[in-house]
């Protein structure tokens, strides 16, 4: 998911070089919004803006010296919210945005965050988002910080990946998750500026639990186990389990389903591993993650906020026919999938079905 032509990460040679996205010319610009606003008296200012213009934007050494002291890592499925399948996961490691604004000195008259990374300098192939002041600069406990992330999987972020550096929000769908970041605009303004609110989405919307279902096999014979398995994400709600409905299907086209009650039978989900230890990096503790006990290094909650894992349940002894099968993802409140927020443009929570012949 990435807007521009040529993207950015085609980019070779010289022309990444200009484009400032090599490890050695990557810079950070944060300023304050200078749009006059009739209402307000006061300007928004920051006492010490970072600029290329006079050689103060941030550089990458700065920030990796930055993440000495205040590095969090963490795992995140991404996830777009206009497709309805998760793009992937990985342990994204970095520094808190609000520690990389606190370089900037005082702030006056700030109410939100406006950032945007590289796009071929053609404001048509822009793609910005914005946090609020209150969202950068607090976390309330238990919650996870937005932060610049520099490293994924123990390596630097890969340019197809938005490196040198991205936004990450952990709490957020990707559009939040700002490729090849360079310019943070701090403003005064209240209203979010998030390209994809343009495109009729929730700016707002948080990353939603949800279960996605694995193709099947059209046809199994009697007497075989049909295996259902798919992804689940845990989002802002957390997740209490997985569930599955299964219902007969009728043969004759345009007839509605026999056996359609709903009946949503549990599913098992995958155990957290044993030993995280091989799971991360070399070099990476599963007690320096976050979602993680800092004591014992296993996850607080399971499966971790924000992450994915799997889910499967076998389907045994089903008489020879055609079957459709659901599953959907139980949040922590008790809400069922799609509940309670069927609108689209705030997540794709659809429920997902299957087809298959048992022969
Ligand atoms: N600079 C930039 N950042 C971006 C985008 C983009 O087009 N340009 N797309 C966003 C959207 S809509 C999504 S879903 C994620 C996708 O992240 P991925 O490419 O790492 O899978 O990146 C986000 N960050
Ligand atoms: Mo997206």
């Amino acid at each position: 998911m990435s807007r521009g032509n040529p993207k950015p990460h085609t980019l070779k040679g010289d022309a990444l070089v200009q484009a400032r996205l090599t490890p050695e010319t990557w810079r950070l610009e944060i300023t304050a919004d200078a749009t006059p606003n009739p209402a307000i008296k006061d300007r928004t200012g920051i006492s010490k803006p970072l600029t290329l213009a006079d050689g103060s934007a941030l550089d990458l050494p700065a920030l990796l010296e930055l993440g000495k002291k205040h590095e969090v890592k963490f795992l995140k499925a991404m996830q777009c919210l206009n497709i309805p399948t998760p793009l992937g996961q990985g342990l994204w490691e970095g520094v808190p945005l609000r520690e990389v604004l606190r370089l900037c000195g005082t702030m006056r008259n700030v109410r939100r965050i406006f950032y945007w990374g590289f796009h071929n300098n053609d404001p048509k192939q822009l793609f910005q988002s914005s946090l609020s002041y209150t969202q950068a600069m607090e976390t309330p406990p238990g919650e996870l910080p937005a932060f610049l992330a520099y490293r994924l999987n123990g390596e630097p972020i890969p340019l197809i990946r938005g490196g040198p550096v991205r936004m990450v929000i952990p709490w957020a769908y990707g559009f939040k998750s700002i490729k090849w970041l360079q310019h943070i605009v701090v403003t005064n303004d209240y209203k979010a500026n998030d390209t994809y609110a343009e495109q009729n989405n929730d700016p707002e919307s948080h990353l939603k639990t949800a279960a996605y279902l694995d193709d099947l096999p059209a046809k199994t014979p009697t007497g075989q186990a049909v295996l259902i398995s798919g992804l689940v994400i845990s989002g802002l709600s957390g997740l209490k389990r997985v569930e599955y409905s299964l219902s007969r299907e009728n043969t004759k086209p345009g007839a509605p389903d026999v056996d359609a009650a709903e009946q949503w039978v549990e599913c098992r989900l995958e155990d957290p591993p044993t030993e995280w230890n091989s799971v991360f990096p070399t070099g990476v503790s599963p007690r320096q993650v976050l979602g993680f006990d800092s004591r014992t290094g296993q996850p607080t909650t399971w499966p971790l906020r924000y992450s994915m894992i799997s889910w499967s349940a076998s389907l045994k002894g089903l008489a020879a026919g055609k079957y459709a099968v659901r599953a959907r993802a139980v949040d922590l409140n008790g809400f069922a999938q799609p509940e309670p927020r069927p609108n689209q443009k705030a997540g794709q929570n659809a429920l997902e079905v299957r087809e298959f012949e048992v022969v």
